[in-house]
């Protein structure tokens, strides 16, 4: 009696199944059939009433009718799924003229464009890119530059001290003697040292932590027209072949003669202007011949040897060059302003 009821409930199931189109309707009919109080669950619960002989028998075709009707109905579910799949293949097209998500791109910092632009500049006239340590010592900082404890022109430079021997240095200048004191061969000296500088100052036109690059060159002799020629070309790279320089006598303990250099006025063409306040002229950099005590105290014989230096404000020279009128912006990262960066380069050549 059970058992024709059980291939009753298994032929209909199969009959039904195979009309079945949607994923509902599947559903549905699983549950009627094998759900909790589905029409085969309904059996196992009047098993208890069966003789205890036909009990396994019919516990046992149930199981495999259950087994039977689970695979099949996965099979149809599967085919459900395909279908769809493939329904929403055919109608989904992609358009691809579509504009794309344009993912928000980095942009050069104007100081590391300027810093690799000086790079390229030097190497290529057969310069080194040399660094040195950011915590200096007082010896590299001052004393091996002619700066002897006391000397009133450490006052020129307010310094972050951290110990007593050791600052953060103030100067990219630290690096020469390291420099020479490094090359006991002798041999010709030509490097230069871009790097972070740090002072007690901070303004519009002055922060703590600033950059320069250094220039040092040490050979037999070299003289004043090498250091001309040099930051000629240099400047007029930078900020256009019409610039003009011009030298002043300035001083500063490791170098003599000492010269501030002035390039003329890249916005107003040297008539006159606010940004070089009406005089035509902006100054740039220090520079000078490599003072004989600062080559004799690291290993060189000044009457063999002679050398120029100069030491740039690589921020001063970025604001000029990109038209930025407070340094703090350099250092704030904010990506409104650096985007405006992202130009190609000679669309910053400067002319005039
Ligand atoms: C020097 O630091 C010398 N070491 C330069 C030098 C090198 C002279 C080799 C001779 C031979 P000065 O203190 O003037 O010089 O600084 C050089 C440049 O660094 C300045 O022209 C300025 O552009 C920049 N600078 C100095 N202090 C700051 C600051 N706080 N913030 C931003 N830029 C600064």
């Amino acid at each position: 009696m059970l058992k024709e009821e059980i291939e009753k409930i298994y032929n209909e199931a199969l009959e039904k199944i195979n009309d079945i189109k949607e994923e509902q309707a599947l559903k549905d009919l699983k549950a009627t059939i094998l759900g909790k109080k589905g029409e085969l669950t309904e059996i196992l619960k009047g098993l208890k009433d069966a003789t205890p002989e036909e009990r396994p028998k019919i516990g046992a075709l149930v199981n495999e009718v259950r087994d039977s009707l689970e695979a099949k109905f996965s099979e149809v579910q599967n085919a459900i799924n395909q279908k769809i799949l493939e329904e929403k293949l055919s109608k989904d097209t992609i358009d691809v003229t579509l504009p794309s998500n344009k993912p928000i791109r980095g942009s050069k910092h104007p100081l590391n464009r300027v810093i690799e632009e000086i790079e390229d500049l030097f190497v290529s006239m057969g310069y080194d890119v040399v660094s040195g340590p950011e915590l200096e010592t007082d010896e590299f900082c001052f004393k091996r530059l002619n700066l002897p404890e006391g000397h009133p022109a450490r006052d020129m430079q307010d310094s972050f001290y951290i110990t007593e021997e050791n600052l953060l240095r103030t100067q990219t200048s630290a690096v020469q003697a390291r420099v020479m004191m490094a090359n006991e061969e002798k041999t010709p000296i030509r490097v230069i040292v871009p790097g972070k500088t740090y002072r007690r100052e901070d303004d519009a036109t002055h922060s703590h932590q600033f950059n320069q690059v250094e220039g040092l060159v040490v050979d037999e002799n070299i003289s004043f027209a090498d250091l001309k020629g040099t930051l000629e070309v240099f400047m007029k790279k930078m900020l256009g072949q019409n610039t003009e320089l011009r030298f002043r006598p300035s001083y500063f303990p490791f170098t003599e003669p000492s010269y501030e250099v002035d390039v003329s006025c890249f916005k107003c063409g040297g008539k006159g202007c606010n940004l070089c306040k009406q005089t035509g002229w902006i100054e740039l950099l220090g520079s000078g011949m490599v003072h004989p005590n600062v080559l004799k105290m690291n290993g060189y014989d000044p009457e063999k040897y002679s050398g120029f230096a100069f030491g740039v404000g690589l921020d001063r020279l970025a604001m000029f060059k990109y038209d930025i009128t407070d340094i703090r912006l350099l250092y704030r990262n904010d990506v409104r302003f650096l985007k405006q960066f992202d130009r190609k380069d000679e669309e910053y050549e400067i002319k005039y």
